[in-house]
């Protein structure tokens, strides 16, 4: 069969999807090859001269990778003369960056993780880069991060690569959820699934349970009942996946299915949560629930949420629809 590259899913979608025109498909391309590089160098590992610590810490309060430095890098670059964009915002920089006055600007904002779950990388863990796409607001100046304040539901596009065994790249325009496969020896982007779906249902949770003694106790009774398997009320066996890469353990639930849980705890409760809104929560958000899945805090539908600041935090709780639903039940039970 005929392979489809990403450029040809685009351009057929912008023939089909108003809210994808020639600007967003230019723009998603843009950063699907800003994402090859950085597969390039991720690929690369101890070979690359970029592993470990830059010697510098972000606004998150962590230090940063060698190839956090170099994806954000890599991600700015690529997207500064493309006249597509008015500015970006990423995980690894204080505040907005706007485009080079020398370039056009455009009509969208880039918001991204540049290399998400990168403590992994000098293990040699799947890391990945996430990204969403907004429309700039009128009459706010893209250096101006309330221009970036704009609840999840209002994106146009967002996706996520990861750098696994293979580098794949999976992306929303609000018409289902499609993923591509790096072809290394092409260097592009092949589409390999279509329309992925989440199962409503699973027997694989996802959480950090060294928490487990922090959790509220909604979460604490989820898990509980999960781990007591088919001799408790849920009866089924469960299984647990935790990779600590976001990228990683939500694309696997893509794949197959499951719920990836990083709640609101009593180590996290001051900040909020311990993933990002903007560039974590809301694009994994839009393309769970553009699989059929759902994204809730526990409380509230993440891509509800009206931000009030650039970095701030939620707690995550996506996946299978009908286990997201009994979390978000149990929270309402108390
Ligand atoms: P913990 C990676 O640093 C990240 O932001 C997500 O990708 C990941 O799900 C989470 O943090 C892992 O957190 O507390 O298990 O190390």
């Amino acid at each position: 069969m005929k392979p489809i590259f990403l450029t040809q899913f685009l351009i057929e979608e912008q023939r089909k999807n108003d809210q994808c025109g020639a600007d967003l498909r230019l723009l998603l391309e843009v950063v699907a090859r800003a994402c090859k590089r950085i597969s390039l160098a991720v690929g690369k590992g101890a070979l690359g001269g970029v592993l470990g610590d830059a010697g510098t810490g972000n606004i998150q309060g962590e230090a940063q990778k060698k190839l956090d430095v170099l994806s954000n890098d890599i991600l700015l670059e690529a997207n500064a003369w493309g006249g597509h964009l008015a500015g970006m915002a990423s995980e690894e920089m204080d505040e907005p960056s706007i485009i080079p006055g020398e370039y056009p600007k455009g009509g969208y904002l880039l918001l991204f993780d540049p290399l998400d779950g990168s403590s992994n990388i000098d293990v040699n863990i799947s890391v990945g880069t996430i990204f969403s796409v907004l429309r700039a607001p009128e009459g706010i100046d893209p250096a101006d991060s309330k221009a970036y304040l704009q609840a999840g539901a209002t994106q146009v596009a967002a996706g996520y690569a990861v750098y696994g065994p293979s580098t794949m790249l999976v992306l929303t325009v609000g018409t289902g959820v499609h993923a591509f496969t790096l072809d290394r020896e092409l260097g592009s982007f092949v589409l390999t699934q279509s329309n992925l779906r989440i199962p409503e249902d699973t027997k694989e949770f996802s959480i950090n349970a060294s928490n487990a003694r922090h959790w509220e106790a909604p979460v604490q009774r989820y898990v509980d009942e999960c781990l007591k398997g088919k001799e408790g009320p849920r009866g089924k066996d469960f299984n647990m996946r935790w990779v600590a890469s976001m990228v990683a353990d939500v694309h696997r639930i893509i794949s197959r299915g499951g719920v990836f849980m990083y709640p609101l705890d009593a180590k996290t409760q001051a900040q909020g949560g311990k993933l990002r809104l903007l560039y974590e929560a809301n694009p994994m958000g839009y393309i769970v629930e553009q699989a059929g899945g759902a994204a809730s805090t526990g409380r509230e539908r993440i891509l509800d949420i009206q931000p009030h600041k650039l970095h701030q935090r939620v707690p995550v709780i996506m996946g299978s629809k009908n286990e997201v639903e009994r979390v978000v039940a149990y929270h309402r039970e108390g």
